[in-house]
């Protein structure tokens, strides 16, 4: 049966912001995108994910969106954003649009017809409440940025649900009137041709009507009760799907905040008909201690291991598909959190490549990802863009950490890790702008940038031109199913993809010390021949029942 044409595809993640600034205005734009196609063309990724370009405040950079007809002028025109879909579909690039409808900006004119009276059209658009007898908020919900999530509106005299920033309303899914403009929204934009859409935190846009405090219960994937993967989330997806994605040949992924393996065999599986794929993110949680955010401790790597091989097997039997990701706008750099930004640099950058894109799912990079770029290690708050990483310091110091105790903790959890402007050289700012960049660039841009490692044939970005490259040449990539091998091995992970005639023996060492690696008869490879696909070291050896592994050595074997 034809599969899909995502289900062999990688994804490029762009946050336009610190893409390529082509004005000098210290912002990336969309004509910077279009000029770094080429560039994305030779990686060889076929789709390219853009984080919200619509007209916003930009309070939380774009997922605040005041307008989902317009373009955040920063960005660009519509006639260039129109040039950028014409350029990379020639180059057989699809683009996918990321869209976030839990939520509006403040600045939305529903919100503002909405917050003008009690009787205007709109009100019913968000979600309103009174205060609790004692006069406090309606419910004791948190803000996943920080305090209460409901804010006071003077006007009205209720209260509006905000389950991020103060000025990001969540909207009502229980009005018809207010899904059927979000499902025209989307046909707008699918008739000028985007691909498909990421929906933003899409698993949290259906709230228990009751709106109960809530008891400190954490369900099963870790999340909030009341609102995640909520009673009726699954009937909004189809009903999106019926009215809108399955009138196009689209791809869509659900970014599912804190969900459960369940669920996403019921988003993803096609027999359901809701979504392509979802991101969970429970394998980058794994250095939470006891699930906190803003603490710190060593990653659990056999919990690593167990979570993505979990993941793996339950989806690949339910039928769901993976989206398969380290990095995006919202996490750490995956060599600074999981590999080694020192002298393993790039054998510890390449290693985790290969773990996460020789598994079954759709694979996404995040922009610099591919060159291995890592955290800036910033040691002043004022260098902080991120509005979740502000509220959380002021938290901190109000609970009495010390600024230098907070400031390790953001140098490690931030969500503007990633946000630092794309090394496309050693020019000043990395060559991303002509002016000053609205985030200060990683200062080890000389070093580690695009134009030095398109002239080292052994840079990260090789690798990763490999890895997608052999997705395309080898449907057990795709198709194969998955086993885990010796998940108690402290160093190594270590799993087969098992095909009718052929496997993948994909061997990877995690630490920067030398380890082994046997196989046992967990895999039989009897009348097998074998070899390797692809390595991270230039010597990697032939023979893989017993393996003696370098710092960080990676190598798939190809058995047939
Ligand atoms: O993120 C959802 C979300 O919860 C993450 O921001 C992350 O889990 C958070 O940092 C909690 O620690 C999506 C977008 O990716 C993010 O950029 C937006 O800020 C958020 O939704 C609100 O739209």
């Amino acid at each position: 049966m034809e599969q899909p044409w995502w289900k062999k595809s990688t994804v490029y993640q762009i946050y336009p912001k610190s893409f390529y600034d082509t004005t000098g205005n210290g912002v990336g734009d969309l004509q910077g995108v279009i000029q770094k196609l080429d560039y994305l063309q030779n990686l060889g990724i076929e789709v390219i994910w853009l984080t919200p370009i619509y007209q916003s405040p930009q309070r939380d950079n774009g997922y605040d969106i005041s307008d989902y007809f317009a373009l955040h002028e920063e960005y660009g025109s519509m006639s260039d954003f129109e040039q950028l879909l014409s350029e990379s579909h020639r180059r057989n690039i699809k683009v996918v649009m990321d869209i976030v409808i839990n939520h509006t900006s403040t600045e939305h004119e529903w919100f503002k017809q909405s917050q003008s009276s009690k009787d205007n059209q709109y009100r019913d658009f968000y979600i309103w409440k009174k205060s609790k007898p004692d006069g406090t908020e309606p419910t004791n919900w948190q803000s996943k940025f920080g305090g209460s999530a409901w804010a006071y509106d003077k006007n009205t005299e209720q209260y509006y649900l905000h389950l991020f920033d103060v000025t990001q309303a969540d909207l009502n899914w229980e009005n018809e009137e207010m899904r059927k403009k979000i499902y025209d929204m989307m046909h707008y934009w699918f008739k000028k041709g985007v691909d498909g859409f990421r929906l933003d935190v899409v698993n949290l846009i259906s709230k228990d009507q009751k709106f109960p405090d809530d008891n400190g219960e954490t369900l099963p994937g870790d999340g909030r009760k009341f609102y995640t993967d909520g009673p009726f989330v699954h009937e909004y997806i189809r009903e999106m799907n019926r009215e809108v994605f399955s009138k196009y040949d689209a791809m869509t992924v659900g970014e599912m905040s804190s969900t459960t393996i369940e669920n996403c065999i019921r988003y993803s599986n096609p027999e359901r008909q809701e979504l392509s794929m979802t991101f969970n993110f429970h394998h980058l949680k794994v250095d939470y201690p006891n699930g906190e955010k803003w603490s710190l401790m060593d990653f659990d790597f056999l919990k690593l291991k167990d979570i993505l091989s979990t993941w793996q097997t339950e989806m690949h039997e339910g039928g769901g598909w993976n989206a398969l990701f380290w990095c995006n706008h919202d996490q750490p750099r995956v060599v600074s959190r999981y590999g080694d930004d020192g002298i393993y640099h790039k054998e510890s950058a390449k290693m985790l490549a290969t773990t996460i894109h020789m598994m079954q799912g759709t694979p996404y990079i995040y922009q610099g990802e591919e060159i291995g770029m890592t955290n800036p290690k910033f040691n002043h708050i004022k260098d902080y863009r991120d509005v979740e990483s502000l509220n959380i310091y002021r938290i901190l110091k109000e609970q009495g950490q010390s600024d230098k105790e907070v400031l390790n903790i953001l140098q490690h959890r931030s969500r503007d890790n990633s946000r630092t402007p794309v090394q496309w050289s050693s020019e000043p700012n990395g060559g991303f702008t002509k002016g000053t960049p609205w985030i200060d660039s990683n200062a080890n841009y000389s070093s580690i940038n695009v134009e030095s490692a398109l002239q080292d044939p052994t840079s990260v970005f090789y690798h990763y031109k490999q890895l997608i490259a052999l997705r395309k040449q080898y449907d057990i990539i795709t198709e194969g199913d998955y086993q885990l091998l010796q998940g108690d091995h402290k160093d190594v992970f270590a799993y087969v993809r098992n095909g009718s005639k052929e496997k993948l023996l994909v061997v990877n060492n995690f630490y920067g010390h030398e380890t082994t690696f046997t196989l046992f008869d967990e895999v039989d490879t009897s009348g097998y021949t074998s070899k390797i696909l692809l390595s991270n070291y230039s010597d990697s050896p032939e023979e893989y029942r017993q393996i003696t592994l370098r710092p960080y050595e990676s190598i798939v074997y190809y058995l047939k």
